[in-house]
Formats: C-alpha cells, structure tokens, sequence
C-alpha cells in the first residue's frame, strides 16, 4: 500500500504486557503526529467478538476476525496494533499471509509464565491453578512462541515505556515511519 500503515501484533501471555506496550506505542506515535489504532481485548472481545469464548476453535474464529479487521485499518490507511495473546503459529501465519509482506509486524511480548503468574493483576492465574476457569493460556490450554518473529521484547527486563522505545526504533530503523 502506499500510506505507510502496517499491523503491529503483538503476541504473548495473558499479563505479559501486549495492552501496556501497545499502548505507550500508540502514544508516542500520536506524539509523532503518526495515527494509529490499537485492538485489545476491551475493545473487540466485548463487541465484534462478544459471543467467542477461549475453546480452540473460538480463539482461531477470534484471531480470524481481528486479522480481517487490521486489513481492513491497514487498507485505510491507518497502522493497527492489535494486543491478543494469539496463541496459536498457524493463526498469525494466516493473518500474515492475508498482508504484504512488508505489512505485518509480529511483535513477541516474551514474559516467563513465572512472572505473569506472579503479576496476575486479574487474579485469573489463581482461577485457572484453582480449577475456576479452565483452558488458561499457559495452565492447561497451550502458547506456541513465535519461531520468527519480527521483533521480541522482553517485558520481564525492561520497562513498558523501554520495550515501546525499543519497537519504535525498529520502526525507524526499518524505515516504517
Ligand atoms: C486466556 C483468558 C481466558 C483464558 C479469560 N485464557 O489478561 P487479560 O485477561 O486481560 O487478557 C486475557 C484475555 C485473552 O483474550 P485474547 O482475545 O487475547 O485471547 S486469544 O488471543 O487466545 O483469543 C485474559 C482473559 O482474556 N481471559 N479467559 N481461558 N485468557
């Protein structure tokens, strides 16, 4: 396309940071006078995908819609990042597959288990160790790392506002903005 505007997915573990760095990320490009959208669960999961739950086949239906609506941002013009764990390869390699190459950013927010478990600012963690929800990403329902991805930061490390400093010299360097 030629209005500069890509997806930034990011992927990783509930409470491993997607929604925090997306949005530090957002808001240094809206400094920079750069639109862009950000997707998160609060804003999809609750509407368009009101009715998924976290099964499989919900999940892939779920990762699905969000990637036809990041084409959909990407067409007009706008750069999306969208902040789902997306816990399956096959998934985000369809989402990948539906953009230009040069479109699709996988963004791999490495957190250890240990440490979101430690975090669990929803208590969901406790829930799923408990038996209270099942099918947790990271519990008993699977995460599968990214083999190639674009960029990974390491939330574990660094602070959120570093690791949205660290994509958006990416973003520079690769002279998306
Ligand atoms: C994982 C769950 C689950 C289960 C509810 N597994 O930390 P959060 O609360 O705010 O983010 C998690 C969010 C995950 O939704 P996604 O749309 O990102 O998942 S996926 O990409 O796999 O479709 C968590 C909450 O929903 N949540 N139940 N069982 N996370």
């Amino acid at each position: 396309n030629n209005h500069n505007s890509f997806v930034l997915w990011f992927t990783g573990l509930s409470a491993s940071g997607k929604s925090t760095v997306a949005n530090a990320v957002a808001r240094k490009l809206f400094d920079a006078n750069i639109r862009s959208y950000v997707l998160d669960g609060d804003n999809v999961r609750h509407g368009l995908n009101r009715g998924l739950g976290f099964s499989e086949e919900d999940r892939k239906e779920n990762i699905r819609r969000i990637g036809e609506v990041a084409k959909l941002f990407v067409d007009s013009g706008t750069i999306v990042l969208t902040a789902f764990i997306s816990p399956f390869q096959e998934d985000r390699k369809t989402v990948r597959d539906l953009l230009e190459a040069d479109e699709f950013i996988e963004v791999f927010v490495h957190c250890p288990l240990e440490e979101c478990e430690k975090r669990d600012p929803k208590g969901l963690y406790e829930k799923a160790r408990n038996g209270e929800i099942k099918q947790f990403t990271g519990i008993d329902s699977p995460y599968e790392e990214p083999v190639n991805p674009e960029i990974t930061l390491h939330t574990h490390v660094y602070t959120a506002d570093t690791c949205a400093e660290q994509l958006l010299q990416y973003l520079r360097d690769k002279q998306y903005i």
